[in-house]
């Protein structure tokens, strides 16, 4: 069979999807031929790293040691997409769709049907998972996914090659192709032991794509995970949901033997060139401490690339910072998202206290390697005070850097149906867009695009400039000419300098 799969990705390039370069790897080992279809050339180069540096959120970085690749404009995708389906002349076009990315899925999928109304239309990932109603209902889509996909695409490749039923397949939910009302609701299968993927395939990607800015370096990065899942239930994600959909199905949360792990890696660092690592697993430091000793002897030992790690503060401790200290860890991202106590514990879920929180940073930043901090605002019940909380308990742990992002109430979460209940989302769908449409009295959606804009400023600059900051928040011309002047402070602390300069702007007075 032919597999053409879409990723609807426009927003951003470089988050080679792991999802695709297995799947692609399990389709090719049984002799099916495969291509991707990566919206995310159609991204203008480098837009969001210059947005981010002009921000403060980036250093500035040199710039990827391979040509860029021809930027399309986005008007040519549909054109561009009829003329790849017909030129691969697939049999199945597969869209990989979290809930962000859907929308655009799904205009991918429009597209397919209406040249190719024979072609099969498949959406698998994150979103079909936890919406299969809404997905299956959409004309254009043919079947979709509920879960791990590898089993079930190549059950599925493999019954078309031989004419066989594809009604009955786990994790499948299968329109009737004589009646498409009657939908077949496959149940789900176990949870995939990763000990038997394949190694990942990442040819399909654009060289390009793989050169990631990191701390005003450029790296070949490798994404990839060792795991899947996740022991926790904060109430705005989607693992709460996972855990019970898969519930079973075997371990949620799963990990590689470590030397299949590393064998995988190595091999995909000598095939590709990588001089660097991101292990995109939901928490790092949740295995085992015996687990990652194991992992950081091998990893030091066959692979031995600096690497990027998210770990949860409520599983980080000195024993597994020093593993990964060993091993070569360059960065660290971990999650604060509210610095106030009473949101983390009743709202989101996330029963840490604000010391505990500063003695894992602490830990991390006594063992040498960097650390990242990711924060939310704009959640259900917060306050100007609370987002003040996390600005403050962010100065106080002092990381690297602060990104943050404004809350969004992902499908079926705990968290986006409390916001439903108490009036913080008008409209009746919290599903039918995916950006913030919280309509909160205790914060405005201009105060929280404000917050969102001038956070990491907020976080990093003495106090002196917060009247600055607040006029940057709801002035965005004024934020435009300030915010080169604050981060020249930041490498350049002349105080002096800076407030003759920003009191030269357009409207003095501060
Ligand atoms: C790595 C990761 C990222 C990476 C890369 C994303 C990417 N390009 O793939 C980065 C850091 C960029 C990222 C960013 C974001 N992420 Co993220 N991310 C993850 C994470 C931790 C792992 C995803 C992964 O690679 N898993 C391993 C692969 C193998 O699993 P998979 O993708 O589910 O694919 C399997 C099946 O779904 C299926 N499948 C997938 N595609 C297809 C296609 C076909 C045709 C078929 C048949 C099957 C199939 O088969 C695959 C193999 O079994 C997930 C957590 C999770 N539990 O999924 C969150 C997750 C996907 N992210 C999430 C969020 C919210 C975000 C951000 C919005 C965060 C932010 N505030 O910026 C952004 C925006 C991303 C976007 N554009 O939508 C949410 C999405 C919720 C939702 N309803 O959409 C998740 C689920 C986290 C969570 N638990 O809530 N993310
Ligand atoms: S720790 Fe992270 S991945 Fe796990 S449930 Fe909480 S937010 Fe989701």
């Amino acid at each position: 069979m032919r597999v053409l799969f879409i990723y609807p990705e426009i927003e951003t390039h470089g988050n080679i999807p792991i999802a695709l370069t297995t799947l692609s790897a399990v389709l090719r080992s049984a002799k099916h031929s495969v291509d991707v279809f990566d919206c995310s050339q159609y991204v203008p180069e480098y837009a969001l790293e210059e947005k981010n540096a002009s921000q403060g959120i980036f250093k500035p970085t040199p710039p990827a040691p391979v040509p860029v690749p021809p930027r399309r404009d986005i008007k040519c995708l549909h054109e561009d997409l009829a003329r790849a389906v017909d030129a691969f002349n697939a049999d199945i076009v597969g869209i990989t769709a979290t809930s962000g990315t859907y929308p655009l899925g799904l205009e991918c999928g429009d597209i397919v049907k209406k040249h190719f109304p024979d072609k099969i239309v498949i959406v698998g990932g994150i979103h079909p998972t936890i919406c299969p109603e809404e997905v299956i209902a959409e004309t254009s889509v043919d079947m979709i996914c509920v879960g791990e996909g590898e089993d079930a695409l190549l059950e599925l490749c493999d019954a078309l090659q031989k004419n066989k039923s594809i009604n009955g397949i786990k994790n499948l939910w299968v329109k009737d192709k004589k009646n498409p009302q009657v939908v077949y609701k496959n149940p789900p299968r176990n949870l995939k032991d990763l000990n038997t993927l394949p190694v990942p395939d990442f040819s399909d990607f654009n060289d390009y794509d793989f050169y990631r800015p990191l701390d005003g370096n450029r790296y070949k990065m490798m994404n990839t995970d060792i795991s899947r899942g996740c022991v926790f239930k904060c109430s705005y994600c989607s693992n709460h949901l996972l855990q019970e959909l898969f519930s079973g199905c075997g371990n949620y949360h799963r990990k590689k033997d470590p030397h299949l792990a590393i064998a995988h890696i190595k091999q995909l660092k000598d095939r590709y060139q990588f001089n660097a690592v991101r292990f995109w697993d939901e928490d790092f430091t949740v295995f085992p401490a015996a687990y990652l000793k194991e992992f950081a002897r091998l990893y030091k030992a066959e692979v031995n690339l600096p690497f990027v790690v998210y770990a949860g503060t409520r599983s980080v401790t000195r024993e597994k910072v020093e593993y990964l200290k060993e091993m070569g860890c360059i960065t660290m991202a971990m999650a604060i998202e509210s610095g106030n106590y009473w949101m983390r514990k009743y709202v989101l879920n996330r029963d840490i206290t604000d010391e505990d929180i500063i003695e894992k940073y602490r830990i991390v930043k006594q063992s040498g390697i960097r650390v990242s901090a990711y924060n939310m605002i704009g959640l259900p019940f917060e306050t100007r005070e609370m987002v003040f909380d996390t600005i403050n308990l962010n100065r106080k742990v002092a990381p690297a850097t602060s990104s943050v992002s404004a809350y969004l109430p992902y499908p079926k979460t705990r968290l986006a149906e409390t916001a439903q209940k108490f009036g913080f989302l008008k409209t009746s769908s919290v599903y039918s867009k995916f950006k913030t449409d919280l309509d909160s009295p205790f914060l405005s959606r201009s105060e929280i695009n404000g917050l969102v804009r001038t956070f990491l400023l907020y976080t990093k600059l003495p106090k002196r400039f917060f009247p600055v900051l607040k006029k940057c928040e709801r002035d965005e011309q004024f934020a435009d000419k300030a915010f080169p002047i604050m981060i020249g402070y930041l490498t350049n602390p002349d105080m002096n300098d800076a407030f003759k300069k920003i009191n030269t702007l357009a409207n003095p007075g501060l």
